[in-house]
């Protein structure tokens, strides 16, 4: 009771056999945002285990004398109201993400001390993904997770930690490995990775335990104050609403179900040295942004008289042919010469040689969306492309096709159809990989949309090279003078994508 202040606007209830005192540690706001007849009082259920978690969280933070450094990361769940009660830096976050916002306040304010607080749904379930990865690269947070073997908030669905056999509203029958698998076991499972310095799980079964749980919590403190490295207690904790229990009953549980289960262990306990060799050069943000801003300015302006308000083009072929980069070179050099410009991606999950394609906006105003869905200009590098997206293009539009000629069945007759061999061309001038530009160039000599000169620049900053911007430049040059001397202009589409 030394440290922590018995609120005084309460009158002492005095019941025959002994006193109730409401008391809390100063950490905690005076009032909570609640109704005004429940200011006094938390939302919990009486007997749940976050109750108690605050309290010996709140305690450990004020002992330690660092709430004005402490920022507490709320979790989605029962809990996700911690912000109305812990008088620290508060933060609240989606489902799950709690160790990934925890790590960006950590890294931006590595003096403060910054804590994730979980539930088991939000952090076994929807958040697996983030504690393991936070957890692995060590970050120096401090991740208290609770866990009730339930999802309490959401009215007792199963979450990965709940028991075999135990019911729920998902499992009605109980929860049959076969059907719903195993209870993740997360400490376990954390203590695999070499990163952490500090896992244990705790119980709130009895007085006894909640002793060692009040240690584990606060030498999860004071490990994060010293610098020490990530560290993570689990805390098994009763949901009697949930489980329909009264909150003996329990806390009975938690030590008779919960713990034969989830059994109560130190997993580590040592100090871990991450190498920190080859440390990139540190820049602040002011001096990137005043980098990138030079940079720009720097970059020579070829304004120039374009003959389109705006301009459509949609790039497609297979990943690996350079449709993607062909579409960043062209929204660059839209750039250069003072365009407004976008570059929309679009990609399978295979990425390469799966099919891919991009969208590419110029336009002398401010794009209004980046999905370019009646292109003026289709560049097609195979024929799933071209059968794809053909009939997308614009009246009096333009495809160009990177083949020799169009499949015998094809015909677009809206729009003009240019057949130039691209990978035919690139590998003649050494390497296949120049196809993109080989159709770069037939694209600029054929539309006149942007200047050959600008391509250049843009690839003199994009190639290191020397002897690739010269297989570039080539490149360039041949799809120009195909389109010059080997393709006729203003055809309509023929099988062989020349003019009738
Ligand atoms: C993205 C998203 N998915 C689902 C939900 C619904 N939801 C709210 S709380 C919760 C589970 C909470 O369970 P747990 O983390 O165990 O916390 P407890 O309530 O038991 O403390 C779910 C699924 C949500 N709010 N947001
Ligand atoms: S439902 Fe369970 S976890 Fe949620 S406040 Fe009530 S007892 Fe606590």
């Amino acid at each position: 009771m030394a440290t922590h202040d018995v609120i005084a606007e309460k009158p002492m209830v005095t019941t025959d056999n002994y006193e109730v005192v409401h008391s809390k540690s100063q950490l905690f706001y005076p009032e909570y945002e609640r109704k005004t007849d429940l200011k006094h009082q938390t939302h919990y259920c009486p007997g749940c285990g976050h109750g108690v978690t605050h309290k010996l969280i709140a305690e450990a933070l004020e002992d330690l004398k660092v709430q004005d450094q402490t920022i507490l990361v709320s979790p989605v769940g029962c809990s996700v109201f911690a912000y109305y009660y812990f008088d620290v830096g508060n933060v609240q976050v989606a489902h799950g993400r709690a160790p990934a916002a925890a790590t960006g306040l950590k890294r931006a304010c590595p003096d403060k001390m910054v804590l994730a607080y979980q539930g088991d749904g939000d952090l076994a379930a929807i958040g697996t993904a983030e504690i393991i990865h936070a957890a692995n690269r060590g970050e120096k947070i401090t991740v208290f997770f609770v866990n009730n073997a339930i999802y309490g908030m959401t009215g007792g669905q199963m979450a990965p930690t709940t028991l075999v056999g135990q019911r729920s509203t998902t499992s009605p029958w109980g929860r049959r490995p076969i059907n719903e698998g195993f209870p993740l076991h997360m400490c376990e499972m954390l203590a695999s990775l070499e990163a952490p310095v500090y896992i244990e799980r705790v119980a709130l079964s009895d007085n006894k335990n909640i002793m060692k749980a009040r240690r584990a919590i606060r030498k999860a403190l004071e490990l994060q104050r010293d610098g020490a490295g990530f560290t993570f207690v689990e805390i098994l904790s009763p949901c009697p609403t949930i489980w329909s229990k009264d909150p003996i009953e329990a806390r009975k549980w938690v030590a008779e179900k919960m713990i034969p289960s989830f059994p109560l262990n130190v997993f580590r306990d040592k100090k871990i040295e991450i190498p920190n060799n080859n440390v990139p050069p540190h820049k602040t943000v002011a001096e990137l942004v005043e980098g990138e801003r030079k940079a720009i300015a720097d970059a020579p302006l070829a304004r120039k008289h374009h003959h389109f308000s705006e301009l459509g083009i949609k790039i497609a072929g297979f990943g690996g042919q350079g449709v993607l980069l062909l579409g960043q070179l062209l929204a660059e050099m839209g750039m250069r010469e003072g365009l407004e410009v976008s570059w929309l991606p679009s990609y399978g999950p295979e990425m390469r040689s799966g099919s891919a394609h991009c969208h590419v906006c110029l336009s002398k105003e401010r794009v209004g969306s980046p999905l370019v869905s009646r292109p003026n200009v289709l560049v097609a590098m195979n024929e799933f492309s071209l059968r794809k997206f053909a009939s997308q293009v614009v009246p009096g539009g333009l495809i160009l096709y990177g083949l020799e000629q169009l499949p015998e069945d094809f015909s677009a007759p809206q729009a003009q159809a240019v057949c130039i061999p691209a990978a035919e061309i690139a590998d003649k001038l050494g390497s296949p990989k120049v196809a993109n530009v080989v159709i770069m160039g037939a694209l600029l000599e054929e539309t006149e949309c942007l200047s050959p000169a600008t391509a250049m620049q843009v690839l003199e900053t994009k190639v290191k090279n020397a002897t690739l911007l010269e297989l570039d430049r080539k490149a360039l040059d041949a799809g120009r003078i195909y389109i010059d001397h080997t393709v006729a202009v203003g055809a309509v589409t023929q099988a062989d994508g020349f003019a009738q």
